[in-house]
């Protein structure tokens, strides 16, 4: 049972280490990030990349790359992409991480039809966050890759989150539906898929979870809230999952918990036949460091 985010980083050096394939590397934040795992022994990387902008940036930064892999590509960052794909494939790498490529860019390869790394499972966003003013680990999906996802959408990331959560072994995650009110409207259509997740739910159509909603935030993570408000749920006030509503709910909630909320999280994509690990220029260090961990204990058993 995963109870604060430095658990990740245990789990991740049981255990062989996963090989975690970085695109596009020459990136003096990411090999930072990079150097930062390898010291923390969760990983053993890849890179791929410009090898002589990668060797030169790891001069600069003490980063000792004589035990490090690097496969040399000149040919920018969408080939890069297509070379991390293809270890993935052949079983030389785990998982990816995103260097110097646009999101989209990376995402792309990942979701190619051809090459790809698609499993048939919708590919969706999460973010485990370890925040001061909570008492465990809150996850919060998806902020980075479904726009706008549609009721069938909203079940498979629900189901991702669950997965994620069975493999760090907590059996029974709670998942609260975020919209802005605690009753369905009809002009808010967050209210009424999260009332239609909660019935699939009690029907045992979307199982290994406990669902409620429509709730507002404060209602998901606050009992006192809840008690105020007069909403009786075991999910209210002690969820594990906030989903949120569309992208842009979802990225707003990461970045004000990480900027504003004091938090730290690990976040990933999965679904694909890897885990890929977006990490953002502005995120700090340990958040780097958590999601690189987690990308190496998805799937790891
Ligand atoms: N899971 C599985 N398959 C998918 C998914 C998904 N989440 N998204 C698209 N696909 C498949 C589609 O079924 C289709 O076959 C193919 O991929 C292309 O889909 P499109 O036409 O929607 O593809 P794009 O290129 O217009 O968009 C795909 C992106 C992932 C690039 C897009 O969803 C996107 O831009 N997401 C936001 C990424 C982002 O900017 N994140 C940064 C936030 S920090």
């Amino acid at each position: 049972m995963l109870n604060d985010l430095s658990g990740l980083i245990t789990k991740a050096r049981e255990g062989d280490k996963r090989t975690i394939a970085v695109v596009a590397a020459e990136d003096v934040l990411i090999l930072d990030a990079v150097r930062d795992a390898v010291a923390a022994e969760v990983m053993t990387p890849l890179l791929i990349g410009d090898k002589g902008k990668i060797e030169k940036i790891a001069r600069r930064l003490d980063f000792d790359l004589s035990r490090v892999d690097i496969l040399d590509n000149r040919e920018g960052a969408a080939a890069s992409a297509r070379i991390a794909v293809s270890k993935v494939k052949s079983g030389e790498a785990d998982g990816i991480m995103k260097g110097h490529i646009p999101t989209g860019d990376l995402l792309r390869a990942v979701l190619d039809k051809g090459v790809g790394l698609r499993t048939g499972r919708l590919l969706s966003h999460l973010a485990l966050f370890q925040s001061p003013y909570y008492h465990k680990l809150l996850c919060v999906t998806d902020a980075a890759m479904n726009i706008a996802p549609d009721l069938d959408e909203k079940v498979q990331i629900i189901q991702n989150a669950v997965m994620m959560y069975h493999q760090l072994g907590i059996e029974m995650p709670k998942v609260a539906v975020a919209a802005a009110v605690e009753m369905p409207n009809s002009k808010m259509e967050a209210t009424l898929h999260a009332s239609l997740l909660k019935a699939m739910n009690r029907e045992g159509a979307l199982t290994g979870c406990i669902v409620d909603g429509p709730f507002a935030v404060d209602i998901a993570v606050s009992r006192k809230a809840a008690l105020h408000k007069g909403v009786d749920s075991q999910v209210a006030g002690d969820c594990d999952v906030i989903l949120a509503p569309d992208i842009e709910a979802g990225n707003m909630l990461y970045k004000a918990l990480n900027f504003l909320g004091g938090a730290v999280c690990a976040s990933a994509i999965i679904g694909a036949s890897a885990p890929v690990v977006l990490t953002s220029r502005s995120d700090d260090e340990r958040t780097k460091l958590y999601s690189i961990a987690l990308a190496a204990c998805i799937g790891k058993g």
